[in-house]
């Protein structure tokens, strides 16, 4: 495999490798780093970019000078590194005061607060020339039923993200936010668990357009769901604005495995859509290939930098293998067998009405859905090829 280069504009969160393994149940078994003394090494391993929530660079109760001392140090060592800092997130999640939330927080006070640290951090991500301003609602849920009144919290969601999108536009700044799904964990349950949850909300916001998704792969494999469909859909709906790649198995406690490390079939597929777009055209991701996963716990400092490559090993693997997967001509034969090519085709007909349609006998009076529903459609046989390519 290829070394990876700037123009795969491979990203990481600084929270990725600078985690120092802390979970619920035990201490961390890595060092506390500073951002600066690695950030450099995303560099040397063939990434493009960074990302950080505001507090992986300054603590939440930094003064200003401190705030401004530790961004400057992480811009500069960014900068010599020639990495780019492509998305600024902030932490509405570690502090207590965020316990029952930011902006959907039964306690006005906290979510005013909430704001303030919001938009104070989308003047930090425009500074620095982010493009992307992702915001995880980590805490925005419950565990207890009788503990919220719902109406009123997809509300006060709808309020908080409609103030920063609005503030984001009204500064002209060159910025779009990224809702990032995800079931339960730290919440029993979090509010737009899903990524059709959040784009049912994003169509009801004032400030809408500027408010796409940053789908991770590992939270909607928690609730059970295709990732590659999800992504699919918000492609689709022209909302697909940044993604969190990573790995997962199975319906459990949010894994965050190196990408492809959990369902390699499904990475794949998301691979080959983000690659080589819709077999039959449309809207394309254009974004940053960007990974959310945690070097785990078992692992040292040497492991840390083993994973991390690790993630753009199996992205560029996959990329060959889905590249060499349609270039195939056996597999374009196989989707004409299994009608593909047909699904890009209008249903109606150029032109044609819904009474053109009820007068066509040859759809419905004369259809043969008895042979129609006897076809073969091969589709088990073109999974196979894919999976041929995948690890024959
Ligand atoms: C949690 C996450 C978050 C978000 C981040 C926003 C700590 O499961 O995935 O990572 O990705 O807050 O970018
Ligand atoms: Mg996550
Ligand atoms: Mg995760
Ligand atoms: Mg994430």
């Amino acid at each position: 495999v290829r070394t990876p280069t700037k123009e795969d504009r491979f990203s990481f969160g600084l929270w990725t490798v600078g985690w120092n393994a802390v979970d619920p149940f035990g201490t961390g078994t890595r060092p506390v780093l500073d951002p600066w003394e690695y950030t450099a090494r995303l560099a040397e391993l063939g990434a493009w970019g960074i990302t950080f929530h505001d507090n992986d660079v300054f603590d939440f109760d930094a003064s200003q000078t401190e705030r401004e001392q530790r961004v400057r140090r992480v811009r500069k060592v960014a900068d010599e590194a020639g990495l780019v800092i492509e998305m600024v997130t902030t932490n509405t999640f570690t502090h207590p005061v965020f316990k029952d939330g930011g902006l959907t927080s039964n306690d006005r006070g906290v979510r005013r607060f909430a704001l303030r640290k919001l938009l104070r951090n989308v003047d930090l991500a425009a500074q620095l020339g982010a493009t992307t301003f992702v915001m995880w609602g980590g805490r925005e849920g419950a565990e207890y039923d009788s503990s919220k009144d719902l109406g009123a919290a997809f509300e006060r969601y709808k309020e908080g993200l409609d103030t920063v999108a609005g503030y984001i536009r009204s500064q002209g700044y060159s910025l779009r936010i990224g809702l990032e799904p995800k079931p339960n964990e730290p919440r029993g349950d979090i509010l737009l668990p899903t990524v059709g949850h959040a784009l049912a909300l994003i169509a009801e916001l004032d400030n809408g357009e500027v408010v796409g998704l940053n789908p991770e792969v590992g939270h909607e494999q928690m609730a059970g769901l295709n990732y590659t469909h999800g992504i699919a859909q918000a492609l689709v709906a022209g909302k697909l604005f940044h993604i969190d790649l990573n790995g997962q198995s199975g319906i459990k406690y949010d894994q965050d495995k190196v990408f492809g490390h959990g369902d390699l079939a499904s990475a794949f597929f998301t691979v080959d859509l983000l690659e080589n777009g819709f077999p039959g055209g449309g809207p394309r991701y254009e974004g940053p290939r960007h990974f959310d996963y945690k070097p785990s716990r078992t692992e040292g400092l040497e492991g840390v930098w083993a994973s991390a490559a690790a993630n753009m090993e199996m992205y560029l693997m996959l990329a060959d293998k889905a590249r060499a997967f349609r270039a195939d001509p056996a597999t374009a034969e196989l989707m004409d067998k299994a009608s593909v090519p047909e699904l890009a085709q209008p249903t109606l007909a150029p032109g044609e009405s819904v009474a053109d349609l009820l007068a066509d006998t040859s759809a419905y009076e004369d259809f043969d859905a008895t042979a129609a529903g006897a076809r073969e459609y091969h589709f088990v046989e073109l999974y196979h090829h894919a999976m041929r390519h995948l690890i024959g």
